[in-house]
């Protein structure tokens, strides 16, 4: 039988992409607060991606956008109105401010969707995914009930899959998903080692961590260990290690801005943990236990090649790292990392040395994207999945030459290629993107996934 393989899961740009600089501590968005946004561009620089990826021989799927402004999140925050477009009115004349957190295309960024398990890792032989709770920012916090619809959507045969509930407990419980977590292992369809990264604790505050001074950590331990917990991993395949609140302070809000692995490749920063050297020992310690004595290969970028500063701006790290054929692997890059000097350097000579699987780097232009932190990694999910758990699937949600298409024209009838801050109270793009995403749910094959899909029924 043929092996589980990974598919990319990569979260459509929603056709209210703009700039409202709502996640502080993310310097991209910070930086470019009321610019105005091209939805149009970002959905198709996104497509563009899904389509490189899938020429280069690597299945891709595709996780449609929710459905905004979030009219229901603008009810349960009190705004009344006799219809929608008054609702939107009120909310815009109120606190502008609550209009963009609801209006936000955020979900686009579905590393922090959920984090999946594959079924050779988990208890129960099924695939487990819980969506991120997101709670440590409002305009993402209100995800999670979509996401875990879609999802529901998607992985329908509860035979094979589990879709969980996320993570409880409020502020202090954050989880940001598969954006704080690593599987490694030789292939993909092999069993895991896990890799759990988080910014501080929930509860157990006995051991005092030092906080970032600027901004503040978004992943609980508790939350990864509730999440490895409810997926039933095995105690000796999880590693939890802790991020460094130099990193945090200096804008890495998700350890994917900082680290990226694939099978028996991690790729980090020199100041992507507190106790690094303690953190690789144990990755490798128990990668060898699991895979009989093989070994795990770790590049770490030190400082004085590619400082923090850099790593940030250029999203080095939030490459993606995928396999080509065996020992074979090439990093899908943001076009920042050809123009930053230490990145370009450093991966030129990574290359040319060739000690490491990494043979080659594709840059991506994904500007739209990457203006509010988003770049290759954070636009995907990572799934294993067996040749029966992908048969299990609804077929729409792969992308192949002729569904680029489809969906790239799909793009271009619907988005706006303008959007501030300013235009999210028109009820004309309210209607624009119900009407959007009605057609994608048919194109998908999903059925009604969308509030305004089911409302009255
Ligand atoms: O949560 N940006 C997202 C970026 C998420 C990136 N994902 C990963 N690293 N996996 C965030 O900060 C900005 C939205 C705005 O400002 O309009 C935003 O939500």
């Amino acid at each position: 039988m043929a092996a589980a393989i990974e598919i990319n899961f990569d979260g459509l740009v929603g056709p209210t992409h703009n700039y409202a600089g709502l996640s502080h501590g993310n310097i991209a968005s910070m930086s470019h607060r009321g610019a105005v946004a091209n939805p149009r561009e970002a959905a198709l620089q996104g497509l563009a991606k899904m389509k490189r990826l899938a020429d280069l021989g690597l299945p891709q799927a595709v996780l449609p956008p929710h459905e905004r402004p979030s009219i229901a999140a603008l009810q349960a925050l009190g705004f009344r109105g006799r219809n929608d477009a008054a609702i939107l009115r009120a909310a815009d004349r109120q606190a502008p401010a609550l209009l963009a957190a609801c209006s936000s295309a955020s979900a686009m960024w579905v590393a922090n969707a959920a984090t999946v398990t594959p079924s050779a890792d988990s208890a129960d032989g099924r695939v487990h995914l819980t969506p991120a709770n997101l709670v440590s920012k409002f305009h993402r916090a209100i995800e999670p009930p979509q996401t875990a619809r879609t999802l529901r959507a998607i992985f329908r045969d509860a035979s094979r899959f589990v879709v969980h509930e996320p993570v409880p407990g409020g502020q202090a419980f954050g989880d940001e998903g598969a954006a704080n977590h690593t599987r490694f292992a030789p292939t993909h369809a092999q069993r895991g080692l896990h890799l759990f990264t988080y910014g501080h604790r929930a509860i157990d505050a006995a051991e005092a961590l030092a906080q970032p001074r600027r901004f503040a950590s978004r992943q609980a331990l508790e939350a990864s260990q509730a999440v490895a917990r409810g997926h039933g991993l095995d105690a000796g395949v999880v590693v939890f290690a802790r991020q460094h609140p130099t990193a945090i302070d200096a804008g890495v809000f998700h350890n994917d801005v900082i680290a990226v692995g694939n099978e028996n490749v991690f790729l980090c920063h020199e100041r992507t943990f507190v106790n690094p050297r303690a953190v690789f020992a144990e990755l490798r310690r128990r990668y060898a236990a699991l895979h009989r004595g093989r070994e795990l290969t770790i590049i770490v970028v030190p400082e004085t090649r590619v400082p923090l500063a850099d790593a940030v701006r250029s999203y080095l790290f939030n490459s993606q790292l995928v396999t080509l054929a065996p020992g074979r692997m090439a990093l899908i890059a943001p076009t920042a990392c050809a123009e930053i000097p230490s990145v370009a350097a450093f991966l030129a000579d990574l290359i040319a040395r060739g000690r490491t699987p990494l043979h080659q780097v594709h840059h991506l232009d994904l500007r739209q994207s990457m203006h509010n932190g988003g770049g290759p990694a954070c636009l995907r999910l990572r799934v294993v999945l067996t040749p029966a758990e992908q048969a299990a699937l609804p077929p729409g949600v792969f992308l192949n030459a002729t569904t680029y298409a489809v969906l790239a024209d799909w793009v271009r009838n619907h988005y706006r290629d303008r959007l501030s801050p300013a235009d999210l109270a028109d009820p004309q793009l309210l209607l624009e993107s119900r009407h959007a995403l009605d057609e994608l749910t048919q194109l998908l094959g999903l059925g009604s996934i969308y509030p305004f899909q089911t409302a009255g029924a």
